[in-house]
């Protein structure tokens, strides 16, 4: 009933229309320039032909630890041309995280951006198996010669619309991250039903994306819509910088900025931020990855005069399926059901609460995952039949308007993030002062949630902004740096069961009064 045919390969599908309708057409503007659709697809036909060179073979797993220039899309979309499974990483780990994905993944092969070479030096020299690519700069093999020296293979692999295309790794309160497995048929449906039916993403559309190619909101953002849609992306190669992006959104006359509160945030109160006449090209913003705070959606509508559209996703559904619409926007609302996915609200025993309720957001579409990689355990938790959980609470109202009401686990979501307070705490309780620590989100001045940890010392250590200083700085070096405790507090204890487990819900409770 969705149109697509079952016989599907997700790269020819975003690809080849655009190569026939416009192969001229600038597709992306990196920190090198601009890439035509034609030469995009060159580089992806010629990567598909890489693979078979590098001995990478159709199904098996190749890492992509890649910041945004054109080399993501090339790597990712040759992977997929070529039947191989391209998993995209944060770049933003540690060696330990990378360690545990390769060998959790079993890739064959790992595309690292020059810049990231230090931290997978130690897990490349381990695995001489394994094949090492770098990208712009770094010591193995270079792609660009790869590319060079390769044939552009025309046919890609004969895969089904049912197949996995990719997968992306997603973490949990618990244990280790969790690699979802996408089919090809979910790039083309998130980007009917979203990225082109919901933001209206089109062919003149100049497009640019805070969350990074690696995020399920970013891929959507920087690679699937643009390309759906025929439309041009520009890729910052880093981390986003308010002046950094200032100037890219004004140079190329952006239309569609997909963005987050806390870059929203930080933009807004930047000196550079541009007003109305310096960007009349904008004609859309979207949130999403935490709550966006009420006055952040106004700040944003008054300076710009265009909408902010707030969403909900997951790695697990792909993108959004939860979202507010142009011109008909409820601040500090999420927004209503997007259309070819439905929602339910439950409470403990999966019962439909009634409109104006807090429950447990369930949904249903057809982007779902069809599981995570080698974890029966916590595929059937969240994966259960039609339906996914999404473990936020929400409130609905009688005409479908959710507003977003905390998670239903203790995760924090930390700039668009999955933070694990157990991984902070574990990383505080490796430092020799530290008896025991637990974390739970607190919000900074512009509502937005950051971690803030509760420490028991042993005896003898000396509480005070030294010894918070030194213990973030210790969370830092041993966590992926966004993840430390903004704020520290020393207690004398924790408050826990009977059983001895921490309740992260009543050091909450007590920060709210
Ligand atoms: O965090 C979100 O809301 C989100 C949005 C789109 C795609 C993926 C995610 C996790």
């Amino acid at each position: 009933a969705d149109g697509l045919p079952e016989a599907l390969n997700a790269a020819q599908d975003l690809l080849e229309p655009n190569v026939l309708r416009h192969p001229d057409k600038v597709a992306i503007v990196d920190s090198r320039g601009s890439c035509a659709y034609g030469i995009l697809f060159d580089r992806v036909q010629r990567m598909a032909d890489a693979f078979a060179r590098l001995g990478v073979r159709r199904d098996q797993r190749v890492l992509l630890s890649l910041l945004d220039t054109r080399d993501f899309p090339s790597v990712f979309l040759g992977a997929i041309w070529a039947g191989v499974i391209p998993v995209p990483l944060n770049t933003l780990l540690t060696t330990d995280d990378y360690r545990w994905i390769l060998h959790n993944s079993g890739a064959v092969a790992v595309f690292v951006s020059g810049d990231l070479a230090e931290k997978w030096a130690p897990v490349a020299a381990e695995e001489p198996h394994v094949r090492f690519v770098s990208s712009e700069g770094g010591p193995w093999i270079d792609l660009e010669a790869l590319l060079a020296g390769a044939e552009p293979q025309h046919a890609p692999a004969r895969t089904h619309r049912d197949d996995v295309a990719f997968w992306l790794y997603t973490s949990g309160s618990t244990g280790r991250p969790k690699g979802a497995m996408h089919i090809h048929a979910s790039m083309r449906l998130v980007a009917n039903l979203y990225g082109l039916g919901t933001a209206g993403i089109g062919p003149d559309d100049v497009v640019l994306s805070i969350a990074k190619q690696f995020f399920a909101y970013g891929l959507g953002n920087s690679l699937i819509f643009p390309l759906a849609a025929g439309a041009t992306v520009v890729l910052v190669r880093e981390r986003a910088f308010p002046a950094e992006i200032s100037a890219a959104l004004i140079v190329h006359r952006v239309s569609v900025l997909f963005g987050v509160p806390t870059f929203f945030a930080n933009w807004l109160a930047h000196p550079g931020c541009p007003d109305r006449e310096q960007l009349p090209s904008l004609r859309l913003a979207t949130s999403a990855g935490e709550a966006l705070p009420v006055h952040l959606c106004n700040a944003f509508r008054d300076r710009f005069g265009v909408d902010v559209i707030d969403g909900l996703g997951s790695t697990e559904m792909l993108h959004i399926f939860v979202s507010q619409r142009n011109g008909e926007v409820r601040a500090g609302c999420t927004g209503r059901v997007v259309d070819g996915y439905e929602v339910r609200l439950v409470d403990d025993q999966e019962r439909t609460v009634e409109p104006g309720e807090m429950g447990n957001l369930q949904v249903k579409g057809p982007t779902a995952a069809i599981g995570y990689w080698r974890n029966r355990q916590k595929s059937v938790g969240t994966f259960r039949g039609l339906w996914t959980v999404t473990g936020d609470n929400y409130v609905m109202d009688a005409e479908g308007w959710l507003t977003y009401a905390g998670r239903a686990d203790d995760m924090l979501k930390v700039g668009g993030i999955y933070v694990s307070p157990i991984e902070v705490e574990e990383a505080l309780a490796s430092h020799p002062d530290v008896l025991e620590a637990a974390v739970v989100g607190d919000v900074d001045g512009d509502d937005l949630v950051k971690p803030r940890a509760y420490v028991v010392l042993h005896d003898g250590a000396v509480p005070g902004e030294a010894l918070i200083a030194t213990l973030q700085a210790w969370a830092k070096a041993r966590l992926a740096p966004f993840k430390y405790p903004r704020w520290i507090d020393f207690v004398d204890e924790l408050p826990k069961t009977a059983t001895g487990k921490i309740q992260r819900f009543r050091l909450r409770r007590d920060r709210s009064g």
